[in-house]
């Protein structure tokens, strides 16, 4: 994109460039019909609503053990661990998130590319979709940490140039979320508004924010309000299941000080009419394995 460009686009979601403060959600939350794909219209209303969507039994238990497996085998390979793609626990060390698995594994990149999957994010967001990002996330037994609250929009739109909201994200319980073990937890409705966040991004931010999110987290004032208006939804359910949820939801998760680990793979589609651009407030784009700039269909 050309200075000039750069400097005339205009940016709905301003972050990390003054003082916070919270501001209109600009875009739909619900861009496709009933007639769409597999959701029904209970389903898109409780997703408008809230910001999310419960999808029990999404894959069978010879999937989800296909799934474990493939969690194990990239945990303890050690070329794996050796790469970039893979973040540890400040800490324990003990692996923490693997990231690009669509790209990097068969069985994560067959699960993402499912129309069981595809097929819901292609309906909430009106439109083909690719895959920004995907993870596994592995918040061991004992080790595991939080995540502090945060809309990942703030994060997508600042630093991988996402223009709008208009993406969701899956993540496939590959172990029971139990209310104890550091299960997501969102404020549904947050989503309908914007928290524009105060204090610019950090050179090479991803380094720490990936272990510990520091620009982009909102202030305490605004949580606080936040909680007090929408309340806090705990996200339960079996593994196999899975929720989906709008780029923009206020989300968080305890650490993990039970020995059932609460492990998860995380996959994040973009409408293929919001694709990244230039950061709307970073020196320079993420790497590739956490925003992509691929903009194949998936599916
Ligand atoms: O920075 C990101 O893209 C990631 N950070 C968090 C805490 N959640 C979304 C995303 O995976
Ligand atoms: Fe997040």
């Amino acid at each position: 994109m050309t200075a000039t460009a750069e400097q005339n686009r205009i940016d709905t979601y301003p972050t990390r460039g003054g003082e916070a403060r919270v501001l209109p959600r600009e875009d739909k939350v619900v861009w496709g019909g009933e007639a769409d794909g597999p959701l029904d219209q209970a389903a898109l209303d409780h997703y408008e609503a809230t910001g999310y969507l419960a999808i029990d039994e999404l894959v069978t238990p010879a999937e989800l053990e296909e799934l474990r497996a493939e969690l194990e085998r990239l945990s303890a390979d050690p070329a794996v661990r050796a790469d970039e793609r893979c973040i540890v626990e400040a800490k324990s060390q003990e692996v923490r998130s693997v990231f690009e698995v669509h790209k990097i594994s068969e069985v994560f990149k067959r699960i993402a590319n499912d129309p069981r999957v595809v097929g819901r994010a292609r309906q909430l967001l009106g439109s083909d979709v690719y895959i920004h990002q995907s993870r596994v996330n592995f918040k061991p037994g004992f080790e595991g940490k939080e995540f502090m609250w945060h809309s990942d929009f703030e994060t997508w739109h600042a630093e991988d140039g996402m223009p709008g909201m208009r993406a969701v994200s899956i993540s496939i319980s590959l172990t029971d979320n139990y209310s104890f073990n550091g299960p997501l937890m969102i404020m549904p409705g947050s989503h309908k508004e914007y928290v524009s966040c105060d204090g610019a991004t950090p050179e090479d931010n991803y380094k720490k924010s990936l272990v510990m999110q520091g620009a982009g987290t909102p202030d305490k004032a605004t949580l606080t309000e936040f909680a007090n208006r929408y309340g806090i939804d705990v996200l339960e359910g079996k593994a196999g299941g899975a929720i989906m949820f709008d780029s923009n939801c206020m989300h968080a998760s305890n650490g993990n000080v039970t020995p059932f680990p609460r492990s998860n793979v995380f996959i994040v589609f973009n409408s293929v009419e919001n694709a990244a651009q230039e950061p709307y407030a970073a020196a320079a784009p993420r790497p590739e394995f956490i925003g992509s700039t691929d903009f194949t269909p998936a599916g």
